[in-house]
């Protein structure tokens, strides 16, 4: 291997978000230089982004919070449970503090392109406003849900009221006092944002198109005591986290529902619909996310909710899924939102039946009428885990974009690496199992692996890697195989890629559904035997 002269950094960062933050601290801490590049204007990602009304955890918040400083787990307390967006973005800004990670990342710089230099072995990194950087290694940070999606509706430039993407949410306050909104989205963001516009709102008008299957986010403050409990275990809360499926303090019971009685089974259900967090979804029996059978009899106990909460049966019917199971599609976690419902300033419009037909000057209109509106919130998601890769033109040793090579779906090796890529690294990739996880303890994860890799690679001199096409063959097939057992793999949602709103790709698997034990296993395997799956270059 020739030896190439040094680049200005070792590594550019792309995402000041949760992943980004950690990943500079790490690259610092092993003596490698880096830059982050940031599309915002301080560090946040998500929580600096979705700052809409009502946005918040659905992860407890000692489980969401980094795990690497215990001088950080001792400094910082939650206020509760289920932290608020501001209080999660505050969370952030201390870590960028106390790290002092913000004098190595360039703010309000969008990134556009990055291109693979063959000649002098690193990438070089252009942002929209002429900004360019040259380095060694490129990793992404960049989020899977961070493209937001608009719907594609007539008019919908023409409307003279207020209008907002919840992704896009302005810094100053927005008032919806005596005013008329419209939300368009009842995905876990609008379920969110319409549970807190409707404390306020002068009329609330939700347009749904699907409803989903919400459960009770049961939150509340933390006491004194629980704060003392929560300091006291907090390794072993992590422990936990680490050997679930997902990242969660939650994970599936041993038994299947088929091992108890109806009232056992029925018991156990209340029981956990009256309990924080994801319980219902992922501490549950083992089978009622993979056989059909299972599902159903949750599924009908969920509906039982609704109906119990419900005043008018035609809006409880219209709030009831009945195209995808319980847990098959992201379950938004809610604190009243089925009693929203019963406030006589509230209207469901059911646009599955009666589509939208177009936005006007004055408010939405469906094929059932017109709505007048002040105010129109757009609830309406995300171009989801690939779509911020594709909006960034990311060239490797071939001759396509990775949006091309990408096309049929993501090749990857672990999620973190694709083959014509060298010395690029997608955290919270496609095929990752930190795109179906609780977020933080996915990414420690991730980061801590790439950066593993990285030092070994010093080590070993080499001017870089390249995950083979071999080993991106066989890891995309044992994705395949992780998902299609799980009954979310059937249903059109983000997880699968679909968002009605987007026609540039077809649906396909962007998860990874093994869990975050069985990743981990893999991850370690691999750098266990030096990394077989990539080239030396
Ligand atoms: P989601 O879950 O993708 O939800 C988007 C919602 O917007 C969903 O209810 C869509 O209905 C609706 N939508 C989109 N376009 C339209 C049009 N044209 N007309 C009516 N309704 C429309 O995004 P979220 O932001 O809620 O959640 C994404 C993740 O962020 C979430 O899982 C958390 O992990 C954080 P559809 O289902 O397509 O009928």
């Amino acid at each position: 291997m020739t030896p190439v002269p040094p680049p200005e950094f070792d590594a550019v960062v792309i995402g000041a978000g949760v992943s980004g933050l950690y990943q500079l601290h790490r690259l610092r801490e092993v003596g490698l230089s880096a830059i982050v590049v940031e599309a915002g204007s301080d560090v946040g990602g998500t929580w600096y982004w979705n700052r809409y009304p009502g946005a918040r955890f659905d992860s407890e918040s000692y489980t969401y919070t980094y795990s690497f400083s215990e001088e950080l787990l001792e400094e910082w307390s939650w206020s509760e449970h289920f932290a608020a967006q501001p209080e999660t973005l505050r969370y952030l800004g201390f870590v960028a503090d106390k790290f002092d990670l913000r004098r190595d990342i360039r703010f309000d710089t969008r990134v556009s392109a990055a291109t693979w230099d063959d000649d002098t072995m690193r990438w070089v990194v252009v942002a929209e406003d002429g900004f360019r950087v040259e380095a060694r290694y490129l990793i992404t940070a960049m989020g899977p849900l961070s493209a937001p999606v608009m719907p594609i509706i007539d008019g919908i430039d023409s409307f003279e009221g207020e209008s907002f993407h919840t992704a896009r949410w302005p810094h100053e306050a927005v008032s919806f006092e005596g005013k008329r909104v419209g939300v368009i989205g009842t995905g876990a963001t609008g379920v969110q944002v319409i549970q807190e516009v409707a404390k306020t709102v002068g009329r609330l008008t939700v347009f749904q198109r699907s409803p989903n299957w919400c459960a009770p986010l049961n939150n509340g403050p933390i006491t004194e005591e629980q704060q003392a409990e929560i300091k006291a275990t907090q390794a072993e809360i992590f422990r936990r986290c680490n050997a679930s499926y997902g990242g969660f303090i939650h994970d599936s019971i041993r038994e299947k529902t088929v091992d108890v009685s109806d009232a056992q089974r029925h018991e156990f259900w209340e029981h956990r619909y009256r309990e924080p967090g994801f319980g219902i979804w992922f501490g549950n029996y083992r089978d009622v996310l993979v056989s059909p059978e299972a599902n159903q009899k949750l599924t009908d106990f969920i509906a039982g909710k609704i109906r119990d909460r419900v005043d008018n049966p035609t809006v409880a019917e219209t709030l009831i899924p009945i195209d995808h199971g319980f847990g098959t599609r992201r379950v938004p976690m809610e604190t009243g939102y089925y009693e929203v419902y019963n406030q006589s300033n509230v209207e469901l419009v059911d646009v599955g039946d009666r589509p939208i037909t177009r936005i006007t000057p004055a408010g939405i209109e469906t094929e059932a009428g017109h709505w007048d509106l002040d105010l129109i919130v757009f609830a309406t998601g995300f171009d989801a885990v690939t779509g911020a890769f594709d909006r960034v033109d990311f060239r490797g040793t071939g001759e396509g974009t990775l949006k091309e090579t990408w096309g049929d779906g993501p090749q990857t090796v672990l999620g973190v690496s694709t083959p014509g890529f060298p010395n690029m690294f997608t955290l919270v990739g496609p095929h990752n199992a930190a795109t179906f996880c609780n977020m933080p303890r996915c990414i420690e994860q991730n980061v801590d692996w790439v950066t593993k890799f990285l030092v070994r690679s010093r080590e070993r001199g080499d001017n870089g890697v390249e995950a083979t096409h071999e080993a991106a063959e066989a890891w995309t097939v044992h994705v395949h195989e992780t998902v299609e057992r799980l009954l979310l793999s059937k249903v059109d949602s983000w997880f699968n890629g679909v968002n009605h709103n987007l026609t540039d790709h077809p649906p396909r698997v962007l998860l990874y559904g093994g869990g975050l034990p069985l990743y981990r296993e893999r991850c370690d395997a691999e750098s266990d035997a030096d990394y077989p799956s990539f080239a030396r270059i």
